[in-house]
């Protein structure tokens, strides 16, 4: 029997559209999450994981729905008046010993295991993922020692209700400076305690100058250098899933591809719905944004609203959701409001980093393509004192995770974007002495008042960041003879398969041993340690995620095989999503059905150890969307690295402690 999802992707119901609010948000400001505040004397944070109390707004009812969901919570602060739905912000740098108790409060509610380990289950156990984090994925451990020993990145881990376990993650030395997240990730219950806002910012703060050598840049230096004086937005979003008593505890709440979409809810930025974000005019600021969602792509675009500038807050939210927010379908075009929305005028995200790693250049982009795990760093200035309206901008169905099968509201706008437009967040711009500059000159300038080299700035000024990307392109390398192949597809289950376009020999994850994907082991055949993959769908688009090594893309390649990783204003092929990720470094990449993405990996070996490779819509992960990877040690064979036990089954000592 075919599984009620798979039905439901072929059946596009046409279900009723409505829209009718006619309460809007009260004025809610997005703030910066809480943060951790670094204890100088290298006690750990405490990261409770506890039930909370809170509300968010619900535009189609016009009011606040009361909810209590599994929360992050610091367990150090006194601040128990802040009601926000996000996790307290963790910041860190290289070389630094990251500390972390993670402490589970949640009730003890005697949870069975399934027979089926890819049935959810056990919704109050818990552990800790560092996403995007080049860190050990094992323990630490005194060798004399007879506890369970310091977790640091290990997502086999299980911390039970009523207990704590203690984290460290060493951040090596040459770790890139980015924007990260931390998550639960223990198989069963993923996607429901990530559903509830279980989500927060990690980022990584770097001091370090690029140094020249006979004009060659010799060490990458962080751009953090040059953003030390601009203004941050830590921008996390959600989509919190509840039910009608504002809880979420019945999986079947999430686990098909209408659920989102069909709840009508909002995506939330820091536990908001349709809040107000503050800039002043022509002041850029570092947007950090993060996908924390579980099942909603975004494609972010931002709209000027004309002669707003006295708008009252009300009437911003009511005038940006009139303007995006129409009914449109291929049945019934409003061509007029189409026109109207396309009219208002786009402004840039001027994107420097993708997926906390810093890019050779910044990209100009009016949409901002945001998949489950992603994260963008973007510098965003606003050139009047108009308000400006912050959309979802519905993509083409192969390019969404939700389809178009639901009483969202969709705008077909042209033959390439199939898009509808809701209202996300709006942005109030303060007036300001500021004269409008553009990117390059701004980061240039920066560069200049913290007296870089000459060559340095020039190189800014022309658009290239290149002393400021952290890792070296893998494009002209050799690679390993054998490739990595990888198919996503469901289909009584949720699926992978080590060959690509292959649905025969796709399996649901077992957690056994002979099923772990083994990499980096010594081949006889040819000396490269570096993997190229190839990654494809054959039902569904899945973001792949693979962790702690990040990856570089080669190639995307669409239906027709045509490269749409490329520059479309050099010639390449148009893709709504793809366009500008050629050589680009990530750890998730979307892979829509009939696409190739191909990528490149060089593991490090200083990281070696055992840990997992997913889909990232979590609630696939959690039904079987997983397989296991171990990162073998590139001197031993295969045979050899194989015989070691794998940490899923027995948590084993992968690096002494110092
Ligand atoms: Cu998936």
């Amino acid at each position: 029997m075919k599984p009620k999802l798979t039905i439901l992707l072929f059946n596009m119901l046409a279900l009723s559209i409505s829209i009718s609010p006619t309460v809007y948000a009260k004025s809610v400001v997005i703030i910066n999450p809480n943060e951790f505040q670094l204890s100088p004397n290298g006690k750990p944070l405490e990261l409770n994981v506890q039930m909370k109390k809170g509300e968010i707004f619900n535009p189609n009812l016009g009011k606040f729905d009361e909810v209590e969901l599994r929360q992050y919570l610091d367990g150090n602060s006194q601040n128990t008046e802040n009601n926000s739905l996000v996790a307290p912000t963790i910041r860190t740098q290289p070389e630094a010993y990251l500390k972390v108790q993670l402490n589970n409060k949640l009730d003890n509610d005697e949870c069975k295991k399934q027979d089926d380990h890819n049935t959810p289950h056990c919704f109050n156990n818990t552990n800790l993922h560092t996403h995007g984090l080049a860190v050990n994925p094992g323990y630490f451990k005194k060798p004399d020692s007879k506890d369970t020993g310091i977790a640091s990145d290990n997502v086999f881990i299980n911390i039970k209700p009523n207990t704590s376990q203690p984290f460290q993650f060493e951040i090596p030395k040459n770790h890139p400076a980015g924007t990260f997240w931390y998550h639960p990730h223990l198989h069963g219950s993923t996607a429901l305690q990530v559903s509830s806002g279980m989500v927060g910012a990690l980022i990584v703060e770097g001091n370090r100058f690029p140094k020249i050598d006979n004009n060659n840049v010799v060490q990458v230096g962080d751009i953090d250098i040059l953003l030390k004086d601009t203004d941050e937005k830590i921008l996390m979003f959600q989509q919190i899933q509840y039910n009608k008593n504002g809880k979420i505890d019945d999986y079947s709440e999430l686990e098909n591809p209408t659920s989102w979409a069909k709840s009508s809810r909002y995506t939330s930025i820091n536990g908001l719905v349709l809040g107000k974000l503050e800039m002043t005019q022509n002041k850029f600021s570092r947007w950090r944004m993060i996908h924390g969602g579980v099942r909603d792509t975004l494609g972010l675009i931002i709209k000027e609203l004309p002669n707003s500038a006295d708008f009252s807050d009300d009437k911003v939210i009511q005038q940006c959701r009139e303007y995006g927010e129409f009914i449109d379908n291929k049945e019934n075009k409003d061509i007029e409001k189409i026109t109207r929305f396309n009219q208002l005028k786009s402004i840039n995200f001027n994107t420097f980093a993708h997926d906390g790693i810093t890019m050779a250049e910044t990209q100009p982009t009016k949409l901002s393509v945001l998949q489950p795990g992603y994260r963008q760093d973007a510098l965003i200035s606003f050139p009047t004192v108009n308000k400006y309206c912050v959309f979802d901008t519905k993509l083409n169905d192969k390019n969404e995770i939700n389809k178009n099968i639901s009483n969202k509201l969709t705008a077909q706008l042209s033959e390439n974007h199939d898009l509808y437009a809701k209202l996300i967040n709006w942005v109030d711009v303060k007036k300001s002495t500021e004269r409008e500059i553009n990117i390059q000159t701004y980061l240039a300038n920066q560069a200049k008042q913290k007296e870089l080299p000459t060559q340095i700035i020039n190189q800014i000024a022309k658009n290239d960041l290149s002393a400021f990307a952290p890792y070296k392109s893998l494009e002209n390398e050799q690679v390993k003879n054998n490739k990595q192949e990888l198919n996503f597809h469901i289909g009584n289950g949720f699926k992978i398969s080590n060959k690509i376009n292959d649905m025969d020999e796709s399996k649901a994850y077992t957690g056994k041993q002979e099923d772990v994907r083994y990499l980096n082991f010594k081949t006889t055949d040819d000396s490269s340690y570096i993997d190229e993959w190839n990654l494809t769908s054959t039902l569904g688009g899945h973001p792949f995620h693979i962790h702690v090594n990040p990856f570089q893309i080669q190639e995307i390649l669409n239906e027709k095989d045509e490269d749409v990783s490329g520059n479309p204003s050099n010639g390449g092929q148009y893709d709504v999503q793809f366009n500008n990720l050629k050589h680009v470094w990530k750890d998730t990449i979307f892979v829509p059905k009939g696409y190739t993405v191909i990528t490149r990996t060089q593991y490090d070996n200083n990281l070696l150890g055992d840990f997992v490779l997913h889909c990232h819509i979590l609630d696939h992960e959690d039904q079987g969307m997983m397989q296991d990877v171990r990162i073998c040690d590139p001197n031993e064979s295969l045979e050899i690295c194989k015989a070691r036990p794998f940490a899923g089954d027995t948590p084993k000592i992968q690096h002494s402690h110092h």
